[in-house]
């Protein structure tokens, strides 16, 4: 196997042996064997989609092979060996798709292809074939190759918001086009460096448009997120805790324990649910457990309830904690008892046959800073930068992780000025969100914007703001500070890059899949420079 897909690669070169993740080789080479199917796939349904033929399942599949293969989401390979089937029959049905479409307007039969994915059929070992196809194989020139990775992960992280959206009945016909295309394209040899680039960058206004959408749903259902003061301690009774990203699937569970003596509590990312008019009228959502997505091991063992993930990240589980674990969607883990649908009686057994937890007050922490919140104080926050109460905004967030040197991020929001405000979102946010930062005439310091995909609302503020003072958002006096682990935070990286944004710091290391040529690209041509010390970094920002 060979991965460095994510930030924790091992060595910061590439996981080898096996990944610091906890996925194995087999798993890996069948990852692997998945992707080049739906590149296969992606090859005939763009050929059919140019000639009018569409087919819903088939877009959809995309979107859920691609986030299958994302970091901390699918470890099991019975399940990755089903969906590799699935993969090839669908594959067949966009070939005979694009065939029929091309006969009917050409009366001609469609040219066969005799190499690359447009060939592919699955092996009769998914494992070995998988080997074939690591990301080694992609392309001779390292730069090309570079490029073509890049691409590769900002549409797996795009394909993971793409896939919430769906889920709450959003998508879009323009999107699913891209994803064909240029998933496509990562196998052309025919095209060069800048094609790649020129496709990475439109994949970031793609995203910025799937972020939309996945907002989009999340307002319609459960309207825009209000500040809301969440509760870290614990409420008497039963307790299950909901892990991920997805909301939809946190409501239906709202629903089926309501009138139960279930309390249920948010984990990770799944914070800024807190916040939604439309789920914290929830009685029973209680309050949020523990850190960011990396301490689950540590702290899981001590939730007296069942537990669910309905995206990732999910690591290898303690033994502790394994029969009250449940997986969710694409979420999957061998072994570990998997929700098909959405009936939750399984998970609010399991709760309901544990202890619980007895009341415990504790810290209360604010979520809820959407864009709509912030732009609805946008007077006074415009006033408070223009009476110099406000200097300067940092955005300051991102994944979080377990490697060192992470404390950047809680060193730096600390030495952040008392008159800055820190807007901040994703998981990185655990780094720092329980310590007191006050306020500036009543705006609190620490704005807590959301999940990584409201970085869509951390761009509409700058936009508001930029517009306010009449300036761009590179002359705001803003400047990002984003923590990267997966390949979410790949796309919203290219989204932020596409919109011209420059002077991003990224840390805590940079990816492994950039080459030094691509780096240079980056740095020429956005700024974008990796974090050094939050001294040496706040004193270049601010002077
Ligand atoms: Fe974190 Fe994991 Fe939300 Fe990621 S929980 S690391 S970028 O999945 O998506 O921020
Ligand atoms: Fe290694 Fe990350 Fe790949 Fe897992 S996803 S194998 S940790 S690079």
């Amino acid at each position: 196997m060979f991965c460095h897909q994510c930030e924790q690669t091992a060595k910061g070169i590439g996981c080898d042996v096996s990944g610091v993740c906890g996925k194995k080789p087999d798993v890996a080479a069948l990852q692997d064997n998945l992707l080049y199917g739906l590149k296969g796939l992606a090859f005939f349904a763009d050929k059919a989609r140019k000639l009018g033929s569409i087919d819903k399942a088939i877009d959809l599949f995309l979107l859920e092979g691609l986030f299958t293969t994302v970091t901390n989401v699918d470890f099991d390979p019975a399940r990755l060996e089903v969906t590799i089937t699935k993969c090839a029959e669908l594959k067949k049905k966009a070939k005979t798709l694009y065939e029929t479409a091309f006969k009917a307007k050409n009366s001609l039969d469609a040219p066969q292809f005799t190499n690359g994915p447009a060939t592919w059929v699955p092996a009769a070992d998914l494992v070995k074939q998988g080997e074939l196809y690591g990301i080694k194989a992609l392309h001779e020139n390292q730069d090309i190759s570079s490029a073509i990775e890049i691409l590769t992960y900002g549409l797996k992280g795009m394909a993971a918001y793409a896939d919430h959206a769906q889920i709450l009945g959003k998508s879009d016909d323009e999107v699913a086009a891209f994803f064909h295309r240029a998933l496509a394209a990562t196998a052309d040899q025919t095209l060069g460096l800048m094609d790649y680039v020129g496709l990475s960058m439109e994949c970031g206004t793609q995203n910025l448009k799937v972020m939309g959408l996945l907002n989009e749903g999340n307002v319609e259902h459960y309207g825009h997120p209000v500040p809301t003061k969440v509760d870290l301690g614990t409420k008497e009774g039963k307790a299950i805790l909901v892990s991920g990203h997805d909301l939809r699937m946190l409501e239906e569970l709202l629903k089926q324990t309501e009138g139960k003596g279930i309390n249920i509590y948010t984990h990770g990312e799944m914070l800024p649910a807190h916040g939604y008019p439309g789920l914290k009228k929830y009685a029973h959502l209680a309050g949020n457990f523990g850190g960011a997505w990396q301490d689950q091991q540590k702290e899981f063992p001590n939730f007296p309830g069942a537990i669910i993930f309905n995206t990732n990240c999910i690591q290898r589980p303690a033994d502790s904690y394994t029969d009250r674990l449940f997986t969710w969607g694409l979420v999957a883990w061998p072994g570990i008892k998997q929700i098909d649908g959405w009936d939750f009686s399984a998970v609010i057994d399991k709760a309901l046959a544990l202890p619980g937890f007895p009341d415990a007050p504790g810290q209360q922490i604010l979520v809820g800073f959407g864009h709509n919140a912030v732009l609805g104080v946008a007077d006074k926050v415009i006033e408070a930068v223009k009476a110099g109460a406000v200097k300067h905004f940092f955005l300051v967030g991102g994944c979080d992780g377990a490697k060192p040197g992470r404390n950047y991020y809680t060193e730096f929001a600390e030495r952040v000025p008392k008159d800055c405000i820190i807007l901040t979102l994703a998981c990185g946010k655990y780094r720092f969100n329980k310590l007191e930062f006050g306020d500036i005439g009543g705006i609190p310091r620490l704005l807590d914007v959301g999940q990584c995909n409201d970085a869509y609302s951390a761009i509409q503020i700058a936009s508001a703001l930029a517009g306010a003072f009449n300036c761009g958002v590179n002359d705001l006096p803003l400047s990002m500070i984003l923590s990267w682990y997966e390949q979410k935070a790949v796309v919203i990286l290219l989204t932020l890059l596409s919109l011209g944004i420059k002077n991003i710091k990224i840390g805590p290391s940079l990816p492994a899949f950039v080459s030094p040529n691509v780096l240079n690209f980056l740095v020429e041509n956005f700024n974008l420079t990796p974090i050094s010390t939050p001294e040496a970094d706040l004193k270049a920002i601010l002077g």
